[in-house]
């Protein structure tokens, strides 16, 4: 999850290596539904449209937050929210808003900050710190879905949250 344009669909596909699975685009807003990724059977990766494009009208909007608030409430089979956001800018009141919606509701989540690939490593250890910092968490993953810069890390913690509900007894989806 993350803004329109952030870069939710790349990262999947940089995640997995497989380029134009799930449909990336330079207009914001190209992902208009909840997109499901069934990876081996083995778990899904969903890939949900992004928030705060400006020329969303406000029916669009509204309906946009039904969608995820419902979807965030029921999917009890959930066991990691990534919260994606563009290294190069400070994490905006809607992020912020993401973020609290995902405590409200209990959820397990991880900040990714992505397009890292664009700042110089002074850059990256500067948006490092504010992300850190704007969103209260230490939870916090570099990324660039171009040279794929914190995809192991990434994967890590996905498996672990994995491991950790299949140790809980909730079952798989
Ligand atoms: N340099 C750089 N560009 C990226 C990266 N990730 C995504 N992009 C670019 O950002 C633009 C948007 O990427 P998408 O993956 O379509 O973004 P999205 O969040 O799925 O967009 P919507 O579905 O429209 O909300 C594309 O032009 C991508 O090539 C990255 O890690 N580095
Ligand atoms: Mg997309």
């Amino acid at each position: 999850m993350g803004r329109s344009n952030v870069g939710k669909s790349s990262l999947i596909n940089s995640l997995l290596g497989v380029k134009g699975l799930a449909r990336t685009s330079s207009t914001p807003g190209r992902t208009q539904a909840l997109n499901f990724f069934d990876i081996n059977g083995e778990m899904l990766f969903v890939d949900l449209p992004g928030y705060g494009y400006a020329k969303v009208s406000k029916a669009d909007r509204q309906h946009w937050g039904k969608l995820i608030e419902k979807y965030l409430a029921q999917r009890s089979t959930l066991v990691l929210c990534i919260l994606i956001v563009d290294a190069r800018h400070e994490p905006s009141p809607l992020d912020l808003q993401m973020k609290s919606w995902l405590e409200h509701f209990g959820l397990s989540f991880l900040v990714v900050t992505t397009k890292i690939d664009k700042l110089s490593a002074n850059e990256q250890r500067a948006s490092l710190l504010r992300a850190q910092k704007v969103l209260a968490t230490e939870r916090l993953i570099p990324y660039s879905a171009f040279t794929r810069a914190g995809a192991k890390q990434l994967w890590d913690a996905i498996r672990t949250s994995l491991t950790l509900r299949q140790e809980s007894g909730l079952g798989s989806h």
